[in-house]
């Protein structure tokens, strides 16, 4: 049976982590992958999260099977952080799921049942999981005008021109905020914008919100998403909380799905339970359950609230950091957008060649594109990347 396969392609990003772990030089610096590190260069567990672990640990009663749909408290809880007052609930139904990826993934099962190979329209670049997600599911992938590598922003008006051609058979994937790979974000005009152009068109928003949280905090960041879903009449959502509750390994996200009246929404849903059910018949608990107890419990909410700005707050001021250090010896404005650019990541524009001579010159670890997670930026190393980084354009 086997003797017919053929080697697959490795995930590039997992295995920068795995080059990264072998290098044997002690001045290495990891900006590859992304999960966020604390000034020790740890992913810590957020102490919120311990603190509703312990209280699971000691009030759980069974560990019977869930339900297809999941954790029914986290899916309320989750709809009040994402949606707030922005869509009338009887339109909503969502469904837990093993992180943000199998929300995308089952989301695409959906699409694909309702138009199958219906176009999915991504930004030009995307996150690398994106593609193989949506050819999976059958569906075929178009990219939309979005990073200019000039500015090192977004090509807004070639996006929206983009945006402006499609009609009811096209989906249109989103990154809520914190765009990934390149840092560069929509204005709150900007998504005015784009709410605007798809309720014109008709084609389907699907926002990929990993990051809530992580740019400039959970309300600004949250503005898009809640914006579409009050000007359209049917959108997707696939929320995470691997980032922002530091639930990585938990697998922990949901599937939210909007449709234009209850007797839509309950059909839909039951598509996409029927899904589930055919996949993995149920999401695990455990990391649900901790979000569920957090959000529900003010004191604990409040932690995790404040554990989250600094988190963030964190990778703020090491833009401002590295830009400045860059400023000071370059005497150029160059690498300004570092500062400018929000979530963990930055995509800085750097040739191939750059990238891999600083990770063989500098031990300097970052994906191919030349995307660096800003939360590995090491303190007390902020002059030697600028020299690094500097080196490496010249
Ligand atoms: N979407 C984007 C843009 C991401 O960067 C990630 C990163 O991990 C995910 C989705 C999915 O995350 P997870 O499946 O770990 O929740
Ligand atoms: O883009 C990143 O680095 C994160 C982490 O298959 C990640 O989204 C990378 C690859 C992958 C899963 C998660």
């Amino acid at each position: 049976m086997f003797e017919t396969l053929t080697q697959a392609p490795g995930d590039k990003i997992l295995a920068l982590m795995g080059e990264y772990a072998a290098d044997q030089r002690s001045a290495k610096i990891d900006l590859g992958v992304g999960v966020y590190k604390d000034e020790k260069g740890v992913t810590p567990v957020m102490t919120s999260v311990r603190k509703a672990e312990e209280r699971i640990l000691s009030n759980e009663k069974t560990k019977t099977y869930l339900g297809i749909a999941g954790n029914k408290g986290y899916g309320n809880a989750v709809l009040d952080l994402v949606l707030a007052d922005s869509v009338d609930r009887a339109r909503v139904r969502i469904a837990q799921a093993p992180g943000g990826t199998g929300s995308l993934w089952v989301l695409m099962q959906l699409i694909n049942r309702a138009r199958p190979g219906a176009n999915v329209h991504v930004s030009d670049p995307t996150w690398a999981n994106h593609n193989p997600i949506a050819i999976n599911s059958g569906l075929k992938v178009v990219t939309y005008p979005y990073f200019d590598p000039e500015t090192r922003g977004v090509k807004f008006e070639q996006m929206l021109d983009a945006l402006d051609q499609l009609s009811a058979d096209d989906v249109v994937l989103l990154h809520g905020c914190c765009h990934n790979p390149t840092g560069a974000n929509l204005t709150d005009a900007q998504w005015d914008q784009v709410a605007e152009s798809l309720a014109r068109t008709g084609a389907l928003p699907f926002i990929d919100l990993a990051y809530l949280g992580f740019g400039d905090g959970i309300e600004a960041d949250a503005y898009g998403t809640r914006k579409i879903l009050s000007s359209v009449p049917e959108a997707l959502i696939a929320f995470s909380g691997s980032k922002n509750f530091g639930l990585y390994r938990e697998r922990v996200g949901a599937a939210i799905l909007v449709a234009r009246n209850a007797e839509q929404a309950d059909v839909t849903n039951s598509q996409l339970l029927n899904i589930i059910r055919g996949a993995y018949s149920q999401p695990p608990d455990h990391g649900a359950e901790i979000i569920r107890t957090i959000l529900e419990d003010a004191a604990l909410r409040a932690e995790w609230e404040a554990e989250l700005s600094a988190m963030r707050n964190r990778m703020i001021s090491l833009r401002k950091k590295l830009a400045d250090a860059i400023r000071e010896r370059s005497n150029s404005s160059d690498f300004d957008f570092v500062a400018d650019h929000r979530g963990m990541f930055s995509l800085l524009g750097l040739s191939t060649d750059a990238v891999e001579h600083l990770k063989a010159a500098n031990g300097v670890y970052m994906t191919g594109d030349s995307r660096i997670n800003v939360a590995g930026i090491p303190e007390d190393r902020v002059g030697d990347l600028a020299e690094a980084f500097l080196a490496a354009t010249r």
